[in-house]
């Protein structure tokens, strides 16, 4: 506005009467009111649908702690980097799968801050000497940070107390998954939209010169902020591929709209798996089955379920929110949504340009993903002894 009206002095128009200049300085000031609000219409638009959350119910009650769990060893661990999916296969990208559920009454973001607490999730072998260090990096460098370790049992109970009289069909859909992975998958959502906290994978280790403190830029430390996720392709692999955020890592207030939709578009998921393929329940689905598990219950699924919310919330679409957060040397706040450049989270899988590091623009990775993968078998991960 200012520079504006600097310009327009600049202009240096000379008025011949008085009338010709109250007419003149009437009509820039209509012109700026008419800008003015064109500018903001998008927020007020978002104020009124923050007021509308606001109004919602509250999510389901956090549950109580639940048991550390002691470790036993597993086998030791192989690495294998995936590469990104080329956008032709995605026409689901952006939009939405149907829900034909009701959409569940979840505040999209509280005034509460992301809790310090780490959730981890055990297989049945438990911690190795690799995970163990990788764990014990984030955990060392993070003191004032609550730890939990979750086991298969842990969990059940934790989803059982927290979700059976808000959600009974989630419960039954976790209770019946056999799958490790996609459980492990649908836990992680579970927890942050309960709980919130730093959820990260066993194989992720983290950066001994940034706390997690500090992910969040300083400017934005004061911005609401109730997601925080890491691009794990972005840079150096062109446009024709498929955006998604790192699932080994997120940050999440807890009862974040964002969360549910991702957890119920899983439920949708899988429940039309069942009738697609005629099974009895989810408990007959294998990992074959269900195809692409970075599509099903990983990466690809909670970045279009955050867009899914995001376009809601912000009436954009999810194209266009992407091309706005897309090859970022910094922080992008979407929303509440704060999306960190592919470096934070996923060094590896992103490639700069010599002279954005030479002039400082690549960050320092927060945390390193090891690829570890246990639950790359053909089963989808250690199963539990029965
Ligand atoms: C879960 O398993 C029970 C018992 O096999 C079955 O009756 C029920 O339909 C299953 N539910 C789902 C959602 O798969
Ligand atoms: C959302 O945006 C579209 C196009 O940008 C506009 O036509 C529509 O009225 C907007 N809806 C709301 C609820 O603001
Ligand atoms: C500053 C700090 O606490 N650094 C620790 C980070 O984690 C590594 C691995 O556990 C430790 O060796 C550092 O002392």
């Amino acid at each position: 506005m200012l520079l504006f009206s600097q310009r327009s002095l600049a202009s240096g128009k000379v008025f011949r009467s008085r009338s010709q200049l109250v007419g003149w300085v009437g009509g820039v000031g209509f012109f700026l009111i008419f800008l003015y609000l064109f500018c903001n219409s998008d927020n007020i638009r978002s104020n009124i649908n923050v007021d509308e959350q606001k109004l919602r119910p509250a999510p389901p009650p956090p549950p109580a702690q639940t048991q550390t769990s002691t470790s036993s060893r597993a086998a030791v661990p192989t690495t294998s980097r995936p590469t990104p999916t080329p956008a032709s296969t995605l026409a689901v990208a952006s939009t939405s799968t149907s829900t034909i559920s009701t959409p569940t009454p979840t505040p999209s973001s509280t005034k509460a801050t992301i809790p310090k607490k780490i959730w981890y999730k055990l297989g049945p072998k438990g911690l190795n000497d690799h995970t163990r260090e990788w764990t014990d990096s984030c955990i060392q460098n993070n003191t004032d940070y609550k730890v939990e370790f979750m086991t298969d049992s842990s969990a059940e109970s934790y989803v059982r107390r927290t979700f059976s009289a808000s959600h009974p069909d989630v419960v039954e859909v976790y209770f019946n998954l056999t799958v490790p992975i996609l459980k492990a998958d649908l836990l992680r959502y579970l927890l942050l939209y309960s709980e919130g906290g730093v959820y990260s994978d066993l194989d992720v280790s983290c950066s001994a010169t940034a706390p997690i403190d500090e992910w969040i830029p300083a400017s934005y430390r004061d911005s609401d902020v109730g997601l925080v996720v890491g691009w794990e392709f972005d840079v150096g692999w062109g446009d024709n591929f498929i955006r998604e955020f790192a699932t080994w890592t997120i940050l999440s207030k807890p009862g974040l709209g964002h969360m549910w939709q991702v957890i119920d578009d899983i439920i949708q998921f899988l429940k039309e798996k069942v009738k697609e393929k005629e099974l009895s329940g989810v408990g007959d689905l294998t990992l074959d089955m269900v195809g692409d598990v970075v599509d099903a219950t990983g990466p690809r699924r909670f970045t279009r379920g955050v867009f899914k919310s995001l376009e809601k919330q912000l009436n954009k679409t999810a194209e266009e929110m992407v091309l706005s957060a897309k090859e970022l040397l910094e922080a992008k706040l979407l929303g509440d949504v704060l999306i960190l450049p592919g470096y934070s989270f996923a060094a590896g899988s992103n490639t700069y340009d010599e002279k954005d590091k030479e002039a400082g623009k690549v960050g320092e990775a927060l945390v390193t993903h090891h690829y570890a993968g246990s639950w790359k078998n053909d089963k989808g991960g250690e199963m539990r002894k029965r």
